[in-house]
Formats: structure tokens, C-alpha cells, sequence
């Protein structure tokens, strides 16, 4: 009876999940021709392999029950390896706890499978609480690095204060994506640091970080928005002075706080940038994605930056563990120029769109600039009007 219960429970949870996995994936038509959405969730925590959730043996799992509960697949860094499409996902159980498994795909947007096992992170000699949200940079250096958010409780809380944190640049590389070695945790004067992001060249001889200092562990307060800093070592990281790239500005999509989200793509008019911005609503934070371009030999100063949101919510993605929330630090280039843009949904799910270096290029240089007032977005788009006059 109990033998029954445990084989009809495996072949039915075993026969959707590998349905699940192979399911093909739709691109969907584009309307803005900037990039196409595609219908199904790339990622999301069904796709968790069965022997991370499951105990198999019947004897002493004879129900088939879950033991181990996984929560969300969001935040994901990605990179291009021996020809597959691999996502660093960022995993949560059930307990809160995030870690980083790989995920692999043929083709970028389908057939998504985890590796064997979750990747087993060092620490140093400060254990983290909590990882999250890793960016992967392939550096000139030969190592591919892993940066991402390291959070440990608030030593200086007060007493009953089970909640404040601190937030720091934990960075690990590797050169096989199984094997990783920790590096001391990136060092900055200026607060807090959350979505710190590893540039892939040495710039003056020193390794580049797009940083975004905080006051605190959720306020970003006089942080200021994307930073950039220098370190003279990567074995001892540390940032003394930082520069604000992209400032978080009053009445636009990033004026609460901004943050970079994978390491920028190069082309032959400078570096494509795609970052996170948040603002609030009487319903809470909103977060959506903007691209902007810097320029090649100072990765630092910002050459192009159309207004307003590139990615945002919409439909299913508006709502999840934290609602009205895209999220991205992950994204592919192929050798043909198509992007894959790897984003997760209200940090619950992880979706895919697809464009082309030359459509980014195109829609960062052609849209026009945010004037921040209702009378100058007017302007521009009256004028929009007036030159399709002629062809209307
Ligand atoms: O919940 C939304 C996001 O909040 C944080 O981003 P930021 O530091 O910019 O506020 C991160 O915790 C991120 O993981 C999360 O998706």
C-alpha cells in the first residue's frame, strides 16, 4: 500500500517535472521592436531538481513527501560557457536562506536544468547570513568572478532588533564555475554596498567596481546612486574613492535608488549599461530596469540615457514574493550580437528577453532624454508629431 503510495507520487511529480523542463518556449511579438518578451517564466522554483526536495528512499520517505521546500529562483548572473547559456541563480529555500546554483540551458531561453548540486560557496572568516544576487564578470585576468551581496546582522542593532542588517560586496572566483575561492569582502569608506559590480578590464592597472553605497541596509540616504571605484588588488580589495556614475534623481523611475545589473556590454559606441531603478508608491516600491551607455575608454561617464523604464512589471511579473519588482544582473551577448536578457519578476521567477546589441544601441542613442518636467515631456513628443507630419 505504502510502496504504491510512494511510486504513484514519484512517477506523477517526476513525469510533470521533466515535462516542465522540456516545455519549448514562445517568443512573443515585440510592439516597442526594442526587445521581445517570451510566454513562459524561464526559471521558477518547480524547476528545482527532485533530489534537492525529495527523500527517495521508500523506506523511510514511504509517502513521497518534500523535505527540503525552495521558495523562489530570481537574480541571476549569466555568462556563456562551452557553448551553453548558464545562469547563477539566486535559490531560496523555504527557511529564507539564498545560495547560488547553476543553471544551464542549449539555447538561452528554455530547457533550463540545475547542475547536480547547488555551488558550495566559501566563507571568510565572517560567515555570511545570507548571499545573494551574484553578478559574473569574465575578467581579462583569466578568472570569471562571482560579486555578490554578503549579509551578516547588524552588530550594532539594538537589544530585540532581530531585523537590521548589514550589507556588504562578498567576492568569489573560479575558473570552472564548480570550484570557488573566496576573497576577503570588498572594503568601502562609504557605508553599505549592495549591487557591486566587477568591471571586466584593469583600468590604469587597477580592478574597476561599479559600487552602490547605502546608509543603510535598505536606504541608500546620501549614497547617491551607481558609484565607480578603484582597487589596487583584487586579493585584498578595496575601494577608497568612489564616483557617482548615475545619480538618483528626483521624480524619475530612480529617484528612492539605482543599481547596476551585470557587467556592461561592449560595442563600438561605448559600453551598454542596464541598471535597476526604484521609486516609491502609495502601494510600496517600484522597481524597474533602465539601459544607458557610458563611454569606452571611461566606463564612468555617461554618454546616452533614454527617459524612463526599459523593462517594468507587466501582467504575471507585477506580482510575487515582492510585487511590482523586475530585477536584473544577468545578461548574455552571442557572437551573432543577440542579447539575452535574463530578469526576474517580483523576486519570484526568472524570465528572458532578446534583443540585439544594435537594437540597444539604437533605442539608447535615438530615444530622447528625460527633461524631469510635464511641459518638457510635452515638448518632446509634440515635436515627435511634427516631424512624422511629413510622412503621415
Ligand atoms: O526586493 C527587490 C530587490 O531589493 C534589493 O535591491 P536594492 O538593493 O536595489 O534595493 C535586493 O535585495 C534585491 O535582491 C531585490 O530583488
Amino acid at each position: 500500500m505504502q510502496q504504491d503510495l510512494f511510486t504513484s507520487r514519484f512517477n506523477r511529480i517526476r513525469a510533470a517535472h521533466e515535462s516542465l523542463l522540456l516545455r519549448p518556449n514562445e517568443e512573443l511579438f515585440s510592439t516597442n521592436g526594442i526587445y521581445s518578451r517570451f510566454k513562459y517564466p524561464i526559471l521558477t522554483r518547480e524547476h528545482i531538481p527532485l533530489h534537492w526536495r525529495f527523500d527517495m528512499n521508500p523506506d523511510s520517505n514511504p509517502r513521497f513527501m518534500e523535505r527540503i521546500g525552495f521558495n523562489a529562483t530570481f537574480n541571476s548572473g549569466a555568462i556563456k560557457w562551452n557553448g551553453k547559456y548558464l545562469l547563477a541563480v539566486r535559490v531560496e529555500g523555504n527557511d529564507r536562506k539564498s545560495f547560488f546554483a547553476i543553471a544551464e540551458s542549449p539555447n538561452g531561453i528554455d530547457n533550463f536544468r540545475f547542475w547536480d548540486r547547488p555551488i558550495t560557496l566559501p566563507e571568510t572568516d565572517k560567515p555570511d547570513t545570507n548571499v545573494y544576487d551574484m553578478r559574473l564578470t569574465r575578467h581579462d585576468d583569466g578568472f570569471i568572478y562571482g560579486v555578490f551581496c554578503t549579509e551578516r546582522k547588524d552588530p550594532n542593532a539594538p537589544d530585540g532588533d532581530t531585523s537590521s542588517a548589514v550589507a556588504a560586496a562578498g567576492i568569489a572566483r573560479t575558473k570552472d564555475l564548480i570550484n570557488w575561492e573566496r576573497l576577503p569582502d570588498l572594503i568601502s569608506t562609504t557605508g553599505q554596498q549592495r549591487n557591486v559590480v566587477l568591471f571586466p578590464h584593469l583600468i590604469d592597472g587597477k580592478y574597476a567596481f561599479y559600487t552602490r553605497p547605502q546608509d543603510g541596509f535598505i536606504d541608500t540616504g546620501k549614497g547617491g546612486g551607481v558609484g565607480f571605484g578603484l582597487s589596487d588588488s583584487i586579493n585584498n580589495p578595496e575601494v577608497k574613492e568612489e564616483v557617482i556614475v548615475d545619480p538618483k534623481i528626483y521624480h524619475t523611475i530612480f529617484e528612492v535608488k539605482n543599481g547596476l545589473g551585470p557587467a556592461p556590454i561592449r560595442t563600438e559606441k561605448g559600453w551598454l549599461q542596464l541598471a535597476h531603478g526604484v521609486r516609491n508608491t502609495a502601494a510600496g516600491l517600484r522597481y524597474t530596469l533602465y539601459l544607458f551607455m557610458t563611454d569606452l575608454e571611461k566606463p564612468w561617464i555617461v554618454t546616452h540615457k533614454p527617459n524612463g523604464h526599459f523593462i517594468a512589471p507587466l501582467q504575471e511579473e507585477r506580482v510575487g514574493d515582492v510585487s511590482n519588482v523586475v530585477f536584473s544582473n544577468g545578461w548574455i551577448e552571442d557572437e551573432d550580437g543577440k542579447v539575452f536578457i535574463y530578469y526576474a519578476s517580483s523576486d519570484t521567477r526568472m524570465h528572458v528577453a532578446v534583443s540585439t546589441k544594435e537594437q540597444l544601441v539604437d533605442y539608447c542613442i535615438n530615444s530622447p532624454q528625460d527633461k524631469l518636467r510635464s511641459a518638457a515631456s510635452v515638448q518632446t513628443i509634440n515635436q515627435l508629431i511634427d516631424n512624422n507630419k511629413k510622412f503621415m
